[in-house]
């Protein structure tokens, strides 16, 4: 009895004195392991008569008890030492400045699309979205392309196989344009949006990518005309390419969901083997770029969107981002653009820190 009591004594107070989460193990290991003199005792307890048993048993339960109390404080005790010892030897100064710049970049057509952002803000525009899961309806049909319009075949379309029962069939959207009947169903007339986003066609070369990004502009209003397209269009590429000599052409072309339809050339002068934006494209050196098509909106489509087109007319546009992103910045594969080539990145990225404002300048170069 005294035995056990001096020796669960002692073993208490190596348990006390333990400084370190090894020195309390060995402990363990010395009294409560399977070779440990406290469990070795309570073996013997088999061995004993009934009346021994009851004599023994309790020194050697409560030896024990008190043991695997003190060991589990113990460790608690340590463990949060050596937390706060951690967390003191980790502290972070925050104040200091980093050790290096970030390696991330920010890619062209991010960039790109808040450079528009920026600039159609400034002109009264907000950025309306809409899904890139789409459906036939609003990508197709409420933009005058109803099942047998032939303008639907030059979209190489990606449709979802599965059909859904009410017969919409799901696509992947070919263009921005079906945000034009959202944004007019939510909010009706007057409107003046931007939509920006990702849009994809069956199609790949070095112009054309399967993903590429849109940029829509909607404007419904009374009295709104062709002229308000052009004025709106230059004002924005002035802005965007930072140079006043930006002169468009409005060619007539043909798009169902617009009345009038146009399509916009950029005059561009080839300079080092770089096109590089400005002048007249009939002047002497200089050519026509297409960048996008718009037109009045057509009065069927603003019928499929609620809005009354005896009241309210507008136009539309749709421009494609990386085609503005490569003549701004002077890429000449647009493939590579989704490449994800971190050399790629990094010479045509943008800092993070950066961000275009129109006091600052929309095209400032990291
Ligand atoms: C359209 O998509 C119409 N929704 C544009 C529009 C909107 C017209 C509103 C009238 C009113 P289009 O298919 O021409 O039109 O595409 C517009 C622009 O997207 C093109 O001028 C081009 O800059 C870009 N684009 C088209 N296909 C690709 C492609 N595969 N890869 C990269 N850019 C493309």
């Amino acid at each position: 009895m005294t035995d056990i009591t001096s020796q669960t004594e002692a073993a208490l107070a190596a348990i006390a004195a333990a400084d370190s989460l090894d020195t309390l193990e060995a402990q363990r290991l010395e009294t409560l392991g399977k070779k440990g003199w406290v469990s070795l005792a309570l073996k013997t307890l088999g061995g004993m008569t009934p009346e021994e048993r009851t004599a023994a048993a309790p020194a050697i339960q409560s030896a024990r008890a008190a043991i695997a109390e003190a060991l589990e404080a113990k460790k608690a005790a340590l463990e949060s030492a050596e937390l706060e010892a951690q967390l003191a030897r980790e502290t972070i100064d925050l104040t200091l400045p980093a050790a290096a710049t970030p390696k991330g970049s920010v890619h062209p057509v991010s960039q790109v699309m808040d450079e528009l952002a920026e600039i159609f803000a400034d002109l009264g525009f907000a950025v309306a979205t809409g899904p890139e899961i789409e459906d036939d309806w609003h990508n197709f049909t409420a933009l005058n392309m109803d099942e047998t319009h032939p303008a639907r075949a030059m979209h190489d379309t990606f449709y979802f196989p599965d059909k859904t029962s009410d017969s919409k069939d799901v696509l992947l959207r070919t263009h921005t344009s079906p945000v034009q009947i959202r944004s007019m169903l939510a909010q009706g007339a007057p409107i003046r949006i931007i939509a920006p986003g990702r849009v994809y066609r069956s199609d790949s070369d070095a112009t054309h990518t399967p993903m590429f990004h849109q940029v829509e502009g909607l404007v419904i209003d009374k009295d709104i005309h062709l002229g308000h397209l052009k004025w709106t269009l230059e004002t924005f590429f002035k802005a965007f390419f930072e140079r006043e000599d930006i002169v468009l052409r409005l060619r007539p072309s043909y798009f169902p969901f617009t009345e009038p339809s146009v399509e916009v050339d950029v005059g561009y002068s080839n300079e080092g083997g770089r096109r590089v934006v400005g002048g007249h494209g009939d002047a002497p050196g200089h050519a026509w770029m297409e960048i996008g098509g718009s037109g009045m909106v057509n009065a069927r489509v603003l019928e499929f969107a609620g809005v009354d087109p005896a009241e309210y007319q507008g136009f539309a546009f749709g421009l494609g981002i990386d085609r503005i992103a490569m003549l701004k910045y002077g890429m000449n594969d647009l493939r590579a653009f989704f490449d994800g080539d971190p050399r790629w990145l990094a010479h045509y990225g943008f800092s993070p820190f950066d961000q275009p404002t129109l006091s600052a300048g929309v095209g400032a170069r990291a």
